[in-house]
């Protein structure tokens, strides 16, 4: 069985990860197929939207650690997986061009949790939880995770999810404003699904460039944010949704965007 699986539909490319057995945590097999995939959406007009979930009870447990071997005599160097592996996805799923959706099916820890948060959108089942589990291991916060939390839930949330490592609920979660929003078990698929086709027709070019605006804004200083939205609005402004959104109000009908 494939790691990750793919399928197309609607504009929307919906990647499953897929190791059930072992909550779906990352091998090497998996980031290079994860890779490809998120590459093709990057390259392919015809997608518009991507959707990441999980097989099975759990969205991903972060790095397969029944693959680390820790008893030789000379430290492993993690650095190498984040610099060629997991870093790489966290830049790859911010600078994609078109909205990614986060449909978290069951508990999501370690790197898992904050690749999670690197997703535009992300939905969970009530029954899901994000587990910062890297202090139970003797670890840091990886995949961006202490740039992340601070910025979403404020520094002594952040703090407390770090050291403690404890299981936070999908409610807790959404009540803290981790996450979009929490849906009942049986209503994640279809309505992150249906939110995903919504968006995959919707205004892509606009999407970009509202992500790279709001992505590049806690760098960024007031004055630097104005001028970034005023080139990006000119940007928008140049392109055939904006005049196909301008028309359909003035004629009072649905837009049709093509995405571009
Ligand atoms: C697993 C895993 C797992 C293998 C559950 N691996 N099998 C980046 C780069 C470089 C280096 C280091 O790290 C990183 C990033 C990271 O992600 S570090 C953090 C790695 N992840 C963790 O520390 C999480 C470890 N897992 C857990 O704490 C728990 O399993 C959670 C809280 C995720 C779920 O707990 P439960 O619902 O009680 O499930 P369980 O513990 O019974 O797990 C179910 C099965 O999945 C079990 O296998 P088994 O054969 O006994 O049924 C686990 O061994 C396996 N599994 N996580 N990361």
């Amino acid at each position: 069985m494939a790691s990750i699986l793919v399928s197309q539909d609607a504009g929307v490319l919906t990647l499953t990860l897929n190791r059930p057995e072992k909550l779906n945590a990352f091998n090497p097999e998996m980031h290079q197929l994860l890779r490809g995939a998120i590459e093709r959406a990057a390259d392919d007009a015809a997608i518009r939207c991507v959707l990441l979930t999980g097989a099975g009870r759990g969205f991903c447990a972060g790095q397969d650690l029944s693959e680390r071997d820790v008893g030789g005599a000379a430290p492993i160097d993690l650095s190498v997986s984040i610099g060629s592996h997991y870093n790489p996805l966290i830049r790859r799923l911010r600078a994609l061009p078109k909205p990614v959706v986060c449909a978290v099916n069951g508990v999501a820890a370690g790197a898992g949790a904050n690749i999670a948060l690197a997703c535009d959108l992300v939905l969970a089942a009530r029954s899901a939880s994000f587990v910062q589990s890297f202090s139970k291991i003797g670890l840091v916060p990886d995949s961006g995770g202490t740039w992340f939390l601070p910025r979403l839930v404020g520094k002594a949330r952040a703090m407390g999810l770090a050291l403690l490592g404890e299981k936070l609920s999908a409610e807790e979660a959404e009540r803290w404003g981790l996450i979009w929003k929490v849906l009942d078990d049986g209503e994640l698929m279809p309505q992150a699904s249906a939110l995903a086709q919504d968006l995959a027709r919707g205004p892509t070019k606009g999407y970009a460039l509202l992500k790279k605006a709001l992505n590049a804004s806690a760098g960024n200083s007031l004055e630097a944010q104005l001028d970034l939205e005023r080139d990006l609005q000119r940007e928008a402004g140049a392109s055939d949704d904006y005049r196909e959104g301008v028309t359909a109000f003035k004629e009072k009908r649905r837009p049709e965007f093509k995405g571009r």
